[in-house]
């Protein structure tokens, strides 16, 4: 017998993104070490009869103290939003290093360290955010970053300070293809945005309700339609970030008939909110401004089955943090702002779990399996954690959940760990929650109180995304 574990789980009920087993799990130095019964010693055994084991969340798309622009500022930072995501069971978060226009991507990737480092309480890796394609950054910062594990960015087809033209996102999706990177784009037409938001403002029609009026489905699926001839033409496949309804899901779907690789995400505001929550009394619907926006109970629907049929790759928060009362967020300057000025974005990963979780499997539309494959697996594949992180297999990190598949918790917002002012899912009642989260072997959650430490999550390089390996590596 080897040397005692550190840590054994016992009568785990383990669900993977392709199996269900009843085991013990042992745990040595933060990683599953045995898998299987009658594991030995322990220093400390946790009984889990009765809960669901899962492999720890990957959220791999969330947004945290990124600098967003002249006076906004996020409510959170690595250490509330770690703290946050670790209580609604996600151990590994993915945000973003953006690059701002003229300024280096290095300087933006390692700006962030700093924002991280001592703070995250679970591991965190970064996305780039590519918003200024240099022929510098195209041949050298670029393929160099990648090559140190920045193996995933972002590009984004709206936003007058993000946004990319036409032939520099066909740029790097070549170096993306050439260096074996993951392109997630944002699919919006700006000109089509811009051109509708003038002629809403020249009406007067200025309040948080006609941020969904400005971007239509329309505006959404011709962009996604776009997205999907580059990555034709460049030959290299791409990730469709929050996808909000049925006409991009529609395109999406054309795209796999024809063969095309290209992966989609959705969020929880597409499954639980609609434009009708921007059309509240006074400013409240600036809460719900995000964008691609919420959009009505037809467009969820559509959502809830491409999740059934498996169209989606990825389910992730795209957590925002902009506070409502709050001069740096959609108070911004102090004052309720017309709607092309309210910051985009709202608050969701201590909620991204529970929500599909309690929408989809409690509820029969997607398996326990689909479940897990939607918020951790696929995620680690797709980003190049995996078998690190998104899954409960030996060798694997222990970031491991017990999942209560019985509780019944009413969501309000002075329960959740956040930094945030608000949740746009107060007083809803979901149906199961994470009861103890294990990050490395680490209890970081039990029954809503937080016990983790700031600065334990370590900083990951990304391996070569899965779609991207070569056969002949894989
Ligand atoms: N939309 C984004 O693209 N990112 C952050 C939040 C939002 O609403
Ligand atoms: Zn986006
Ligand atoms: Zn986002």
């Amino acid at each position: 017998m080897t040397s005692s574990l550190d840590l054994v789980i016992t009568n785990a009920d383990v669900a993977t993104a392709s199996d269900r087993f009843t085991c013990d799990i042992g745990i040595r130095n933060g990683v599953i070490a045995l898998l299987g019964h009658d594991l030995g010693d322990a220093t400390q055994v946790v009984d889990a009869s009765g809960l669901l084991v899962l492999p720890g969340g990957v959220d791999a798309h969330c947004h945290l103290d990124q600098p967003s622009g002249h006076q906004i500022k996020m409510a959170d930072d690595f250490l509330s939003g770690s703290r946050s995501a670790g209580c609604g069971g996600t151990t590994t978060i993915i945000p973003f290093a953006a690059q701002a226009k003229g300024n280096s991507l290095r300087a933006a990737v390692e700006d962030y360290h700093d924002r991280a480092r001592d703070k995250s309480c679970i591991d965190y890796a970064f996305h780039m955010i590519v918003t200024d394609p240099t022929p510098e950054v195209l041949a050298q910062e670029l393929p160099a970053l990648i090559q140190e594990g920045y193996t995933s960015f972002k590009v984004y087809m709206t936003y007058d300070d993000l946004k990319l033209n036409d032939r520099q996102v066909l740029d790097v999706l070549d170096v993306a293809r050439k260096s074996g990177a993951l392109v997630m784009i944002h699919a919006e037409n700006s000109d089509c945005i811009s051109w509708l938001t003038d002629r809403l403002i020249q009406d007067g029609n200025t309040s948080p309700k006609y941020h969904a009026s400005s971007r239509p489905p329309a505006v959404e699926r011709e962009a996604t339609h776009r997205a999907i001839t580059f990555s034709e033409l460049v030959d290299v496949p791409i990730l469709i970030v929050h996808v909000s309804g049925s006409d991009a899901i529609e395109q999406i779907r054309w795209a796999h008939g024809r063969g095309l690789r290209i992966y989609a995400e959705t969020c929880p505001q597409y499954l639980y909110l609609t434009a009708d929550d921007l059309d509240q009394e006074g400013y409240a619907g600036a809460k719900c401004i995000c964008s691609p926006p919420p959009r009505d109970p037809q467009n969820q629907e559509a959502v809830w089955r491409a999740l059934t049929h498996d169209v989606f790759s990825v389910f992730s928060s795209d957590h925002a943090p902009y506070s409502y009362e709050d001069p740096h967020g959609k108070m911004l300057g102090g004052r309720e702002r017309q709607f092309p000025h309210v910051p985009n974005g709202i608050p969701g990963l201590e909620t991204r779990l529970p929500l599909l979780f309690s929408g989809g499997v409690v509820t029969g539309r997607i398996s326990i399996n689909q479940f897990v494959a939607l918020t951790a697996t696929q995620p680690a594949k797709l980003y190049g954690l995996y078998p690190r992180k998104g899954s409960i297999i030996v060798g694997a990190d222990a970031d491991i959940v017990l999942w209560d598949p019985k509780r019944q918790v009413r969501i309000h917002n002075e329960h959740l760990h956040h930094n945030v002012d608000y949740t746009p899912y107060e007083g809803l009642t979901v149906t199961g929650w994470p009861v103890m989260t294990f990050s490395r072997g680490r209890l970081i959650c039990k029954e809503f109180t937080f016990v983790g430490q700031a600065g334990a999550g370590e900083f990951m390089r990304c391996g070569t995304p899965i779609p991207l390996r070569h056969p002949d590596t894989l």
